[in-house]
């Protein structure tokens, strides 16, 4: 289809609504009655805009973010957050339907995801979609996915990475009735918790890849590496294109970027006051390419009750959770555990993590700028335990909470010879199957049929590549959720996951999966209601817009 006509053809059917923006009451309150003929529960827009933010003290922080704004439904469907940079949260029912206008004003192309969605392929934000400075976009979708805790980012070719670092990302959180009927912690005790790294610079601009948001401006960042410092190369010499921020950055370009303070909610050494209750912890890893290792700080186990795509069937319980970037998870826990005046803290602990050459851990010299290498434990949330009303018992979280039925392997027509994806490091560029991205490209081996179930595999245990290089990836399917069917090892770096493998929650709906270096992750995808063309890729931002990204194709 041609893109460019769809996007003509989509603002023509708002135009109306776009008219009556700024006008009366009376005007916008047609708009409402035209939308609710056109079976629209929420209208929303959301207007990608450059802005200062205060995040720190000192200098206001420039970002690139969302600004929403709720042009018809119950107002509780926009919930904004401009204490920072992230986009506001968007909170749908199952069975909504929303019209949701992107309006650019970046100074470049962008266009958004609805990661986790189960939408159509116009809707889903692939890269062919971006739109121009001063363009909008317009999304109309009705929400299927259960309960969960979804999430929208920017997707436009190769400037993902970039994008999100600079603040574009926001929480699509979806309630049912199933849910609803549990009686789970909610309002103020249903706390999402979005997790990220970032970099500053001495004026508090965020610095991404050597440079922060306004190209020109002297940079404190090309400093800060010992190793890759003016001492090296000369301060000129880094200034353009690839050279950009020296050895470390091109480094950093392809490995991942990796900020060294870690920001909760788009703060800064955050803090939380909890009551000796129940919570319900919606964590999102929203960071580019950093995993954590998520433990109380005293050992008391993790219960999680959701994850990606919704909700377990029933709690389970791990001395520690990995979380990849883009993967959520969904805790519950009662804060009676501990007295009444306790600090405690939500920690990410020590792992084996990327940036392995033949045994040696290279990544924090490699990475060059980041003060934090991937795998490095540090404290992610610090709590404060507050007296509750409701006495200090701790209390379980429900037995029984969803009905997820077991994979079925068998369901899928390719049940003897899974699909294998291998992720592959070639000439300095990252790809799968040692295929790079295309943006309208999808093989024949990438091209499955509507209604069916196939078996894919992720494979990270190629023994080529660049040196041998071993680095997790975080592998998302555009459009679906699926199972993760069986998780093995094997390969020259099968003993990199052991400090991960206690961690994994596979148990329930995923869209996004850890691949561990020496693993290989088995999963189960039912291509359903939508054909067209989605992306597979690394979620590791910086492998993404290398090129470890492809399209597959749903044919009817
Ligand atoms: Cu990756």
């Amino acid at each position: 289809m041609d893109h460019t006509r769809r996007r003509v053809v989509v603002g023509t059917a708002t135009a109306a609504a776009t008219a009556t923006l700024g006008l009366p009451q009376s005007g916008a309150r047609a708009e409402r009655k035209e939308e609710a003929d056109a079976g629209i529960d929420v209208h929303i827009e959301l207007h990608a805009v450059q802005e200062p933010v205060a995040l720190r003290p000192g200098a206001p922080t420039r970002v690139w973010r969302y600004r929403g704004k709720l042009l018809s439904g119950n107002a509780s469907a926009l919930e904004a957050s401009d204490a920072t940079y992230l986009g506001p949260i968007i909170r749908l029912r199952r069975g909504q339907r929303v019209r949701i206008d992107l309006i650019n004003e970046l100074p470049e192309p962008t266009i958004i995801h609805w990661h986790g969605l189960h939408v159509p392929d116009t809707m889903d934000g692939h890269p062919r979609f971006a739109i121009a400075p001063g363009e909008r976009y317009v999304y109309e979708f009705t929400v299927l996915n259960r309960a969960g805790s979804y999430w929208f980012h920017p997707h436009p070719h190769g400037r993902t990475g970039a994008q999100v670092y600079f603040g574009l990302a926001g929480l699509f959180l979806v309630s049912d009735d199933e849910e609803a009927a549990l009686g789970l912690p909610s309002g103020r005790y249903d706390i999402p918790l979005v997790l990220q790294d970032r970099s500053f610079d001495r004026n508090n601009q965020f610095i991404y890849l050597g440079s922060g948001l306004l190209d020109d401006a002297p940079t404190d960042s090309l400093d800060r590496s010992p190793m890759m410092g003016g001492g090296m190369m000369g301060r000129g010499m880094m200034r353009g294109g690839m050279m950009r921020g020296g050895m470390g950055s091109m480094m950093a370009r392809m490995m991942g970027v990796l900020g060294d303070e870690i920001l909760v909610n788009g703060r800064s050494r955050a803090s939380l006051s909890v009551e000796q209750r129940p919570y319900r912890l919606r964590v999102l890893n929203g960071s580019n390419t950093r995993t954590y290792k998520l433990a109380w700080h005293d050992g008391s186990p993790l219960i999680a009750i959701g994850s990606d795509g919704g909700l377990l069937t029933a709690p389970v319980r791990r001395d520690y959770v990995m979380l990849a970037p883009a993967e959520r998870i969904d805790l519950w826990v009662d804060f009676a555990r501990w007295s009444a005046g306790s600090e405690i803290s939500l920690q990410s602990l020590a792992f084996e993590g990327g940036m392995n050459m033949g045994g040696m851990n290279m990544g924090g010299m490699m990475m060059g700028r980041s003060a934090l290498p991937d795998g490095a434990p540090f404290e992610v949330l610090a709590l404060r335990v507050e007296e509750g009303s409701q006495g200090a018992q701790e209390t379980a979280p429900p037995a029984r909470l969803s009905e997820v039925p077991s994979p079925d392997p068998r369901a899928a027509v390719n049940f003897d010879r899974p699909k294998i994806f291998e992720l592959t490091m070639g000439m300095m560029a990252w790809g799968i199957n040692g295929q790079s991205f295309e943006m309208l490209e999808a093989s024949p081996y990438e091209t499955v049929k509507l209604g069916t179930h196939e078996l894919w595999e992720f494979r990270n245990d190629a023994t080529s590549g660049m040196m041998g290089m071993a680095m997790p990836h975080s592998m998302h399917v555009h459009g679906v959720q699926f199972r993760v069917v069986e998780r093995t090892v094997s390969g020259r770096f099968a003993g990199y996951g052991e400090s991960a493998r206690a961690g994994f929650v596979d148990e329930g709906w995923k869209d996004t999966v850890l691949v561990m270096p020496g693993e290989r992750v088995r999963i189960l995808v039912h291509f359903a209601d939508y054909p067209g063309l989605f992306l597979y890729h690394c979620h590791m931002l910086e492998h993404e817009d290398g090129g470890m990204m492809r399209n597959y194709r749903v044919t009817v």
